[in-house]
């Protein structure tokens, strides 16, 4: 019978032992299959796993990559079925564990210990004054959510903040709630994610999403795969790659990490990957400096612009503009700055552009390596001016590869989770509910949080997501979250974000997308969106956590029933019996939706239309393809000081922490570790197996630290440390943000390590 951990603060006593080569395999499985019996039991675990990505069953909440025309019996991959037993899990937090655990101790747990106390069974209010959760009934929690938002001064006072797990028919309910009541502050994980993405696309190209499907990626003759950890994040992204490598393509690898997952692959799919020595990926590996790759990609289109034959000009003539401006600004990169920016070798820029210049279909792929940085947007563009050069946007087995990160996070915004949503949208929902939704533009992550600070917002309302852990600068977070009067969540699981509160707090659990939704008598299935762009049904196969679980929709429809009462004209009752209903107005608002309901029958569901894609169309502000040319940035650390990038382990999903091990890069038993390349640290007298605090220094002369880190020499680049999220979001000023996207800098904090304790012994603190 599977069991919570019992001792807490989980002891974090971190052992290393250097990077793994390859990704996957038998003890991939293994892995995953011991922590799925250990939260669901034998049984349960056969159940649940077959139903992963298959047609008629769930989609995996794990991450955003597409689901191949024929999944596998076994669509499997090791962090998937974790993400999959988290959710599935057995264990249930129930009202009383809430009376043995006050508030004060809640505070005191780690994240790990307290998402692996099980689901969330019952609506927990937490009073002003009180010292614990106590429960509520679903009526009351919610006359308490309406009475707090009525009473505001203006809409404005609240923000609504949504994850990316919530599916398109609750994501659109929620955002037309938000805007029938007056407004547009939908800030998203997406605002510390892809973002930059989202910016640098839309304005370049058109489309804020990316131009490749599955079977682009399998017939491309080069893919270049940037700033990203598929072996972790992605693992089903691996098999794509291995097979587009068996049909003849070659992979470049942009990362200051060498990770095992892009080196070689053993498919657990297959016996060659079970047994034998599996796939080399990567053919070159540019091992960059962080926030180098701005300057990499000028480099390489300075050269494809100096090629013989380097540029597609019939595609660049007529598809694009800005050509000439772009030019001048290429031809203008030295090689001093590049190699100082990148820290690579000319010969290695130059490998990757002689395999640049020999593929006539390329595509590039990236995520947080590319999205978290100050110069991110000015990044993205520059790889879409590549290939521009190259006429790979808009034709079969080339163009770009955002790799989303929540499951549904694309479906989302999609469905209007925006603070910034276009006056067409707007338009339609107009039209579509006959109300004037507000047109003045709301806030993002960053912005909530200094309005939450500044007590110009009372109400924080989250359909899921775990904000004060996911979010920059912890410290400042959660003293904003307190001076709210209102926090509320809408979640599956506990965090920290339910032990930060406003003066009055409810937690309002939810079924996850493994659960069988009944309602209106009926079973019902929701849609998502994958980070290609296709849409396709999810049914949870599961009997539901609690059987008073409400779904996400139905807390949306009976908020809104009390809070907007008859001013409201939308039929909030049927959405909440029939989603059906909720599919056919999403059909009439958003394009590329008609005939939803229909068309979502289909296995496998269907494809959104994409201009650039499709039709070689660039709907941007001249009508054409836009080539730009942004001074070249590079973030530098200064004497003495790293470039600290925050990132995932293979046992965590964001701020859920799976388990203790890293094993792909060799941690095991706790996550206080900080890689350091072993020049620096020799440098900085720092020896592996020491402790040090994280210090981050901000341009305003303030410092945040982060106490008791491992030390561990590592292959990263150069100056580059890394070290786990979200331990260090302590690091990461609320002010250190990209321009434009204003996505915080995750990537690429300055800090000073500063050694505590003798070698080899854990610090006191
Ligand atoms: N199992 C699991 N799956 C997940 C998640 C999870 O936490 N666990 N999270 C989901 C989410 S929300 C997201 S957004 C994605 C995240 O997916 P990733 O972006 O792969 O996640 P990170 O761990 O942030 O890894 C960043 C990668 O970029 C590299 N990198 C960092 N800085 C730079 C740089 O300046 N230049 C270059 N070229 N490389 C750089 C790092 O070394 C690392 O390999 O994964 C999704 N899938
Ligand atoms: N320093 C640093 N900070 C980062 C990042 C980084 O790389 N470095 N990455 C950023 C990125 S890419 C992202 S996307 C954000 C993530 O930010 P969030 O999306 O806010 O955080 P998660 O950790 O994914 O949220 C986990 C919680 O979601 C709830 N949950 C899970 N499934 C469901 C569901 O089906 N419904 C509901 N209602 N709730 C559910 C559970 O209660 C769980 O505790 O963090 C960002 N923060
Ligand atoms: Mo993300």
């Amino acid at each position: 019978m599977p069991q919570p951990p019992s001792g807490d603060p989980v002891q974090d006593a971190p052992r290393t032992s250097g990077p793994q080569d390859s990704a996957a395999g038998l003890p991939a499985i293994a892995r995953s299959l011991d922590m799925a019996r250990r939260e669901m039991g034998v049984r349960r675990t056969a159940l649940t796993l077959l139903n992963v990505n298959q047609h008629g069953g769930f989609d995996c909440p794990g991450c955003a990559w597409p689901e191949p025309d024929k999944p596998h019996t076994a669509e499997f991959c090791e962090n998937g079925a974790k993400a999959v037993a988290e959710e599935a899990t057995v264990l249930r937090v129930r009202p009383e564990f809430f009376d043995r655990h006050p508030l004060d101790d809640l505070a005191g747990r780690s994240g790990y210990w307290l998402g692996k106390q099980g689901r969330l069974t019952t609506p927990m209010y937490l009073a002003e004054g009180d010292d614990r959760y106590r429960p509520v009934s679903w009526e009351r929690a919610l006359e308490l959510v309406a009475d707090e938002l009525r009473a505001l001064d203006s809409p404005d006072e609240a923000v609504f903040y949504t994850s990316g797990r919530t599916s398109n028919e609750a994501a659109f309910l929620y955002q037309l709630f938000a805007r029938e009541f007056g407004t547009n502050n939908l800030p998203d994980c997406s605002n510390m994610c892809h973002e930059s993405s989202g910016s640098a696309l839309g304005e370049t190209i058109g489309v804020g999403k990316g131009s490749v499907s599955l079977n682009d990626l399998h017939q491309a003759d080069l893919i270049i795969v940037a700033g990203q950890n598929p072996g972790t994040n992605h693992p089903r992204m691996l098999t794509a790659l291995e097979r587009a490598k068996q049909a003849g393509a070659r992979i470049i690898t942009v990362n200051p990490l060498p990770e095992a997952g892009l080196r070689r692959f053993k498919n657990p799919q297959t016996p060659r990957g079970l047994a034998g020595p599996g796939t080399e990926l990567t053919d070159l590996f540019l091992q960059i400096r962080l926030g180098g790759d701005q300057a990499l990609f000028r480099m390489l289109n300075k050269l494809v612009l100096e090629a013989d034959q380097g540029t597609d000009d019939a595609f660049i003539a007529e598809h694009t503009h800005g050509f000439e401006e772009f030019t001048q600004a290429a031809r203008a990169a030295e090689w001093e700055s590049t190699l100082r920016a990148t820290g690579l070798e000319r010969e290695e820029i130059e490998a990757a552009l002689s395999m640049v210049l020999g593929s006539r279909r390329t595509v590039v792929c990236w995520a947080m390596g590319l999205t978290q940085h100050k110069h991110s947007v000015p990044t993205i563009r520059e790889i879409v001016n590549l290939l521009l050069l190259r006429g790979d946007i808009g034709k079969p087995g080339a163009g770009v590869c955002p790799v989303r990160g929540h499951s549904n996070v694309q479906g989302d915004r999609t469905m209007g989770i925006f603070e910034r949503p276009d006056a067409a949208f707007l338009d339609a929902l107009e039209r579509e509910f006959g109300f004037a939704p507000p047109r003045e533009h709301g806030l993002d992550t960053v912005r909530s949080i200094r309005a939450l600070r500044d007590g110009d917002v009372k109400v924080f309302f989250a359909m899921g997501g775990n904000f004060v852990a996911a979010s920059p600068d912890t410290a400042v977070t959660e003293d904003a979250m307190r001076r709210a009067a209102l926090t509320v969540h809408v979640s599956t699981k506990l965090n920290r974000s339910h032990c930060v509160t406003g003066a009055r707090a409810l937690i309002l659990p939810t079924l996850g997308r493994t659960e069988r939704d009944v309602r209106g008598g009926r079973e019902q299935f929701v849609t998502v969106e994958d980070s290609m762009g296709m849409v396709h049904a999810s049914r949870g196969r599961l009997a539901p956590a609690d059987p008073g679980l409400l779904s996400e929709s139905a807390i949306v429809c009976r908020l809104a029933r009390l809070v907007l009462g008859e001013d409201s004209a939308t039929p909030w009752e049927e959405f909440e019996r029939d989603y059906g209903l909720i599919r056919d107005r999403v059909a009439r608002v958003v394009p590329g939706f008609e005939d939803f309901n229909t068309r979502v029958a289909e296995p496998g569901g269907f494809a959104l239309p994409h201009a650039p894609r499709d039709e070689r169309r660039f709907p941007t502000a001249t009508g054409k393809a836009n080539f730009t040319a942004a001074p070249v940035e590079f973030p530098e650390a200064g004497p003495g000081r790293l470039l600290l990038q925050t990132l995932r382990s293979h046992d965590q999903y964001n701020t859920t922490i799976y388990g203790l091990d890293d094993r792909y890069r060799g941690v095991r038993g706790g996550r206080r570790v900080v890689l350091v390349n072993p020049g620096d640290a020799a440098e900085l007298g720092l020896a592996d197996g020491s402790y040090a605090d994280l210090v981050s220094e901000w341009r305003d002369g303030s410092e945040r630290r982060a106490p008791g880190f491992l030390v561990t020499h590592y292959p990263t680049a150069r100056g580059c440390a890394a070290a786990y999220y979200p331990e260090t979001n302590v690091l990461v000023p609320l002010d250190s943000t990209a321009d434009v996207s204003n996505t915080p800098t995750s990537k690429s904090v300055v800090i000073r390590l500063e050694p505590v304790g003798s070698a080899g012994s854990a610090p006191s603190s």
